[in-house]
């Protein structure tokens, strides 16, 4: 099921498809839940576990943990496997073997498919795999089982027909958590000198593709071995002389370039991308009797002027121009060098030529995180945890905002205990007066539109967040009016996370993006940039709009843990992509006028 040198990403993969199982196999709720709580614990742990055991620790000691979790983490660890799995097939004749695990496992993928309907099918109807579940939804059979509508069989199919063309993309935080022991292995090869990804992730898209590996090396024959070699690797797809390709364990593919030191900038370039980018700088080089490939930028000698599309391949006999750096790159075209995360063809040559590139947003610019939670509600760090950790980033202020009563599973303050928080906030205050605690709060906008919290206490609070968590699945025309009519509430400050998306697990909530957007221009009602990489909500293209229309920004964490403050960089990026600079974006304000701004 794994492979040693898991990480975390990976050993919660695993742990969360046990989990399913167990549900599968209508195991006890509580030994389901505790599974869950620690594939919670372990997919955000910031040290990986591998490092954990190696080092002896107490696994026990992480938050909701036992004995028996933190021997399945060990032997994941250890073997990259759980004997767990067999026990369970012995236990229950009818799971057969490991295949029929995985296919049963599989079904639980198909978005409106949980467990407990996964029993249902193996159970009345023999479904033991996605094939078999599309064959009995063809013939009719789904409808008829209890709990199942015409409307379900219809969207089964649906679903089925989807994964079987959906492109796995990863998301941008998971692959940095899988790319770090790649890198560190490739800097480790002999003759290697420089490693550098491009690609999507360069340009920080949200979700990756594959993984673009630029390397300068001594000898391209070893840079190649030195990555076919790497025990994360899968399976080699295909390996040559300058370019190889693996796929990981992770199922995340690596194509490996090795480039000649002379042409390091150019193939930076052309493989940073985007392609519309691409095909633009090279249609600007023709207009300049230049060709640019992944070589260099080079003179188009005048017998070649009629070839323009350069089919007569890379190596052109005119003299190199350029390509030993991304800066001379462009500078050989007349730009001024563009920062990979706007290099996607939206007007950044045009801009650059008239020396209008934007001043993009950097991480160092915010003075302090709107959107937080602590142990009051679903967080795992106290308020004063929090301060400390904002402290140490050198924030001027930050928002303690957790969530609201409607929220019951988590706590969520009422106006009892909102009070008896503010009380703790004025005695941490009084204590700690260099960072300034804003009394926030993230509250539920109900399904009609109301908020969660009454008016007199909206009013006492410094900074007001709004956002959804529940009733997802409104029709387009009534989301949009839940959320226009939450908006309109005086108090209200920040739209968090404005679409609810998870990437790649639940898409948006069906809401009229750019109605809600105009509205928050009219209303003086911000939205916020959630920089949680599993959210990155708003996105980057939404995020444009806004700033089109005017609309303050404001870029968040939402840490549910003090080490996540630092995921703010993913917001950053999103907000670069966006064409942000700091005067767009309301926390790189000092506290009076972003104090003014809420007031106003
Ligand atoms: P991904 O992997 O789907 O997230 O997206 P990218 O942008 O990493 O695309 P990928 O891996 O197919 O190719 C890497 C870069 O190589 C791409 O951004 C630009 C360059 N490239 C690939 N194919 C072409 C092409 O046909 N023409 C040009 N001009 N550039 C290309
Ligand atoms: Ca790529
Ligand atoms: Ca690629
Ligand atoms: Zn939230």
């Amino acid at each position: 099921m794994g492979s040693p040198d898991m990480e975390n990403i990976e050993i919660a993969q695993t742990l969360r498809e046990v989990a399913n199982l167990l549900e599968i196999l209508d195991a006890n709720p509580f030994r389901v839940r505790a599974y869950r709580n620690a594939i919670r614990t372990v997919q955000e742990h910031a040290v990986p576990m591998r490092k954990l055991v190696e080092e002896g620790a107490d696994l026990t000691e992480l938050p909701s943990v036992g004995k028996g979790m933190a021997e399945n983490i060990a032997e994941l660890v250890e073997t990259g496997d759980l004997s767990l799995i067999d026990q369970l097939i012995e236990e229950n004749p009818a799971l057969v073997d490991r295949d029929v695990v995985s296919s049963l496992i599989e079904i639980t993928s198909i978005p409106g498919i949980g467990p407990k309907k996964v029993r249902k099918l193996w159970e009345d109807l023999g479904v033991e795999s996605v094939e078999d579940l599309k064959e009995a939804a063809s013939e009719g059979r789904v409808a008829e089982l209890e709990g199942f509508a015409k409307k379900t069989e219809l969207r089964i199919l649906e679903e089925i027909d989807r994964l079987a063309t959906r492109t796995s993309r990863f998301r941008l935080g998971d692959v940095d958590e899988l790319l770090p022991p790649l890198l560190d292995h490739m800097r480790g090869v002999e003759g290697v000198r420089r490693v550098e990804v491009a690609g999507s992730y360069r340009r920080r898209r949200e979700t990756v593709g594959d993984i673009d590996l630029l390397v300068l090396a001594d000898d391209a024959m070893a840079a190649s071995e030195g990555l076919t070699s790497f025990d994360g690797v899968d399976r080699v797809i295909g390996a040559g002389g300058t370019k190889t390709s693996v796929s990981l364990r992770s199922g995340l593919q690596v194509d490996l370039r090795v480039v000649p030191d002379e042409s390091w900038g150019a193939a930076l370039v052309y493989f940073t991308g985007s392609k519309e980018h691409n095909i633009k700088l090279r249609q600007r080089a023709l207009d300049r009797g230049l060709r640019v490939s992944e070589y260099g930028v080079f003179e188009i000698p005048p017998e070649e002027k009629d070839d323009v599309v350069g089919e007569r391949g890379v190596a052109s006999s005119g003299a190199i121009v350029a390509g030993a750096t991304e800066e001379d790159v462009y500078e050989s075209l007349d730009l001024p060098w563009i920062a990979p995360e706007i290099r996607e063809d939206r007007g950044e040559l045009a801009a650059a030529e008239e020396d209008g590139l934007p001043d993009l947003i950097e991480v160092g610019d915010l003075k302090g995180d709107l959107h937080m939670h602590s142990t009051w509600s679903d967080g795992r760090n106290t308020i004063e945890e929090m301060l400390a950790a904002c402290a140490a980033r050198g924030y001027e202020y930050f928002c303690m905002s957790d969530h609201s009563k409607a929220l019951a599973m988590v706590e969520g303050l009422d106006a009892v205990r909102l009070r008896q928080q503010w009380a703790e906030i004025d005695g941490i205050a009084s204590r700690q007066p260099e960072i300034r605690i804003l009394k926030s709060m993230e509250v539920d906008i109900l399904k009609d539109g109301s908020l969660d919290l009454e008016d007199e206490l909206l009013e006492e609070l410094d900074w007001v967040t709004v956002s959804i968590h529940s009733f997802f699945g409104l029709p387009a025309a009534e989301q949009t009016e839940r959320v226009l009519t939450g908006l309109s509430h005086p108090q209200v400050n920040v739209f968090g996370h404005p679409t609810g998306r998870i990437i790649n697990r639940r898409g948006p909530i069906e809401i009229e993006i750019d109605e809600i957007l105009q509205a928050c221009a009219e209303y003086g009602v911000a939205v916020e940039i959630n920089s949680h990489p599993n959210r990155l909500d708003l996105r980057d293209t939404h995020a444009w709009r806004a700033r089109e229309l005017g609309v303050p920004i404001t870029i968040s964490t939402d840490a549910h843990r003090a080490e996540e403050l630092d995921l703010i960089r993913y917001g950053v990026e999103q907000g670069r992509r966006a064409w942000l600079t700091p005067d767009d974006v309301l926390n790189t304000r000092p506290l009076d006028e972003l104090l003014s701004w809420a007031a106003s």
